[in-house]
């Protein structure tokens, strides 16, 4: 009950670009007494939150916590249904895993689960991945599609164009994605996405998309391996940027593409794909578990299976698969 007029408070002072909000109203929209409204104002200030009061005038947030956490990045989602349910953790194994959990015990669509730092992040093929402690956005979004198994990986390209349309969004920087889950910034890897899928006979009952965005870091923070194949927003802005914000914009681009989807098809968004794509028409090496293809990428199929064409002009599907351009 607490924590809901917590939530119901953050959001009433989130509303217009954080204007000030009345006592009286901010009691309406919670449905606490203006007493607790004040008290509830007394703990988000201890707990780090800049609230001006000004009489008559009422409430309002002049900055929030430098530490992400479900109430500071509840206050930048603008989406309906992805965001709705935030489970936050400071420190997580693998936010995959949590969402897996969640997922199992009936989750809704729209549950993400966000960590500061992951201790076992992971990538495709039990690969790992670096998710350092507070710069980077480590992030799994459950969502519940109706649609047959063939078609999940559908969902890591169009997750792929929201990021790219976030980025663009919060940065001005152009991303581009490389086939099937890589999003990169002149050549160097700034996000990877990751899809899981718990699949019934009929169709796929969830599936779990990671986000892992590396946002804040500088060069000196990636390991040796990493480093001349990695990239993060601030090495290529040079500002320090809002993780939370970003993961509001990600999540408010992913609904829209979701609802185009769902409404539309894939058409569209294979469409937005292929505008980004760095590695469609170029002569690039796919290597598959067991095989290495070469050849020029001719584009996606409808379900988001990548078409190879060798110098013997034979053409390839490719499922899954490590890319080289
Ligand atoms: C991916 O795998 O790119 C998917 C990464 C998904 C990570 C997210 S974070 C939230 C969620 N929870 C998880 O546990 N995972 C997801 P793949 O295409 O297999 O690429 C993995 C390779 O990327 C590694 O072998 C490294 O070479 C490289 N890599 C690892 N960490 C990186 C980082 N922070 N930035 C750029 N490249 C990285």
């Amino acid at each position: 009950m607490q924590s809901q007029i917590r939530k119901k408070l953050i959001e009433a002072l989130s509303r217009d670009d954080h204007q000030f909000v009345s006592g009286q109203h901010i009691a309406e929209l919670t449905g606490a007494t203006r007493t607790a409204v004040w008290k509830h104002i007394e703990d988000l200030r201890k707990d780090g939150y800049e609230i001006e009061a000004v009489r008559r005038k009422g409430y309002r947030i002049v900055s929030v916590p430098s530490t992400l956490s479900a109430d500071s990045i509840r206050m930048n989602i603008h989406s309906a249904v992805f965001g709705k349910n935030i489970h936050y953790q400071e420190t997580i194994g693998s936010t995959q895993k949590t969402a897996n959990e969640l997922a199992n015990e009936g989750a809704e669509e729209g549950t993400i689960v966000v960590a500061d730092e992951q201790t076992l992040g992971r990538g495709r093929l039990a690969r790992k991945w670096h998710s350092p402690k507070g710069t980077g956005i480590w992030m799994s979004l459950l969502a519940k599609p109706r649609i047959p198994l063939q078609q999940a990986p559908q969902l890591t390209l169009l997750t792929a164009v929201a990021v790219v349309q976030a980025i663009e969004e919060v940065t001005g920087l152009q991303a581009q994605i490389k086939w099937p889950n890589d999003i990169l910034i002149k050549g160097k890897k700034v996000t990877g996405i990751l899809t899981e899928m718990q699949a019934e006979a009929d169709g796929v009952h969830s599936i779990i998309i990671g986000i892992g965005m590396n946002v804040n870091q500088v060069a000196a923070d990636f390991p040796e391996e990493l480093s001349d194949k990695a990239t993060s927003l601030k090495i290529e802005t040079g500002l320090t940027h809002s993780r939370e914000q970003i993961i509001g914009e990600i999540l408010y681009k992913f609904e829209n593409l979701y609802h185009i989807y769902q409404s539309k098809g894939f058409k569209v968004i294979k469409a937005l794909w292929e505008s980004y794509a760095v590695s469609i028409g170029k002569v690039i090496t796919a290597t598959t578990m067991n095989d290495k293809i070469i050849g020029i990428a001719m584009g996606i199929t409808d379900e988001g299976v990548l078409l190879i064409k060798d110098d013997k002009g034979r053409v390839h599907s490719i499922y899954s698969a490590d890319i080289e351009i």
